[in-house]
């Protein structure tokens, strides 16, 4: 057990104090994604997700760890003044995990991708990581692939979420997954859900009915000397899911506009998310918020169970 693995943290992560104590005396930790604060979700939407994440995590007996960069660190666990300049700041940073040193050294602020989040939360003990969608195989361009992948493939960490964003290539990314040896675990069913939407025709690479299966499969695979993530797909609450045809047309007008005005690399994701956003109203944005709770619940779930050692080792 890697007892005080966090205190060996290098210079430029600040670990939050009730995270350290979390880790220390093995309480549940679950570690939660800050891109979708800095740029997915509109204020005051961005800071109000992201402070009832947090309360999600802690109302199922967990605590959570925000990661984001600010003053000159990367943070693990952020604090109530941190949370909000991070939701309010004009001009945050996208950062990837290339993009970490130059921000520190510069002092800029930013929200962590996926990628970056899960190298975070893996430096510093951290296991569970609760996300809404993971970044993967872009449809256009194709060579256009999320460092969330490759980051999926050598960090073990479980990564919750629902599915992978739906501007994607999901058979695409599907293919990846299973190339580098990733688990694609559905929670409670047999597609890989299309974040907006339950349904993709997918299929998951194996089945848990609950946390307690999650984490004991998550313990055989890092047993057997697996180093890989294990991706568990949740589909979205059926009270905030969205049809996936009516979600596919916003996606085709979307990247249409993408490709018309040339919006490449790192602008991408944001680009087409927030078109979706606006072509579906309301009801998209609901969605989202909806299954970024649920999946943070899920994670904690998931978290007491790793942390309780509840689960029957193979
Ligand atoms: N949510 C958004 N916009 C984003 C992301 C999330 O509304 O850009 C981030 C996620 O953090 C995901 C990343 O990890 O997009 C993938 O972006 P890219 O394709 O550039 O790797
Ligand atoms: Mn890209």
């Amino acid at each position: 057990m890697p007892t005080d693995h966090f205190l060996k943290l290098p210079a430029g992560f600040a670990l939050n104090g009730e995270v350290a104590n979390a880790l220390r005396q093995h309480t549940p930790v679950v570690a939660l994604e800050s891109t979708v604060v800095t740029h997915g979700l509109p204020h005051p939407e961005n800071l109000t997700l992201a402070q009832d994440m947090e309360n999600a995590v802690r109302k199922a007996g967990g605590i959570p760890a925000t990661i984001a960069v600010l003053d000159g660190k990367i943070q693990v666990g952020l604090d109530a003044n941190q949370l909000q300049q991070l939701a309010t700041v004009s001009h945050p940073r996208k950062i990837s995990i290339r993009d970490f040193a130059p921000a520190l050294v510069q002092r800029a602020i930013g929200g962590t991708t996926v990628a970056a989040t899960l190298f975070a939360a893996h430096q510093a003990g951290i296991r569970v990581f609760a996300t809404g969608g993971i970044g993967g195989v872009h449809r256009f361009p194709a060579y256009d692939i999320s460092t969330d992948l490759p980051l999926l493939a050598t960090t073990p960490v479980i990564v919750v979420c629902a599915g992978a964003k739906a501007i994607l290539d999901l058979p695409g990314t599907l293919e990846y997954l299973e190339t580098v040896g990733v688990p694609v675990i559905g929670y409670q069913t047999d597609e890989f859900p299309a974040f907006y939407s339950r349904e993709s025709g997918l299929p998951v690479s194996a089945r848990a009915n609950s946390a307690e299966e999650v984490a004991a499969i998550a313990t055989t695979h890092w047993g057997l000397g697996q180093k890989s993530a294990l991706l568990v797909a949740v589909p979205p609450p059926s009270e905030v899911a969205l049809p996936r045809i009516q979600v596919e047309g916003a996606i085709e007008q979307a990247l249409a506009e993408s490709k018309e005005q040339k919006i490449r690399g790192q602008a991408i994701t944001p680009f087409l998310l927030g078109r979706v956003s606006t072509l579906t109203g309301k009801a998209s944005l609901q969605a989202n918020l909806g299954l970024l709770l649920n999946n943070a619940h899920v994670a904690a779930q998931i978290a007491q169970r790793l942390a309780s050692g509840q689960h029957k080792l193979i």
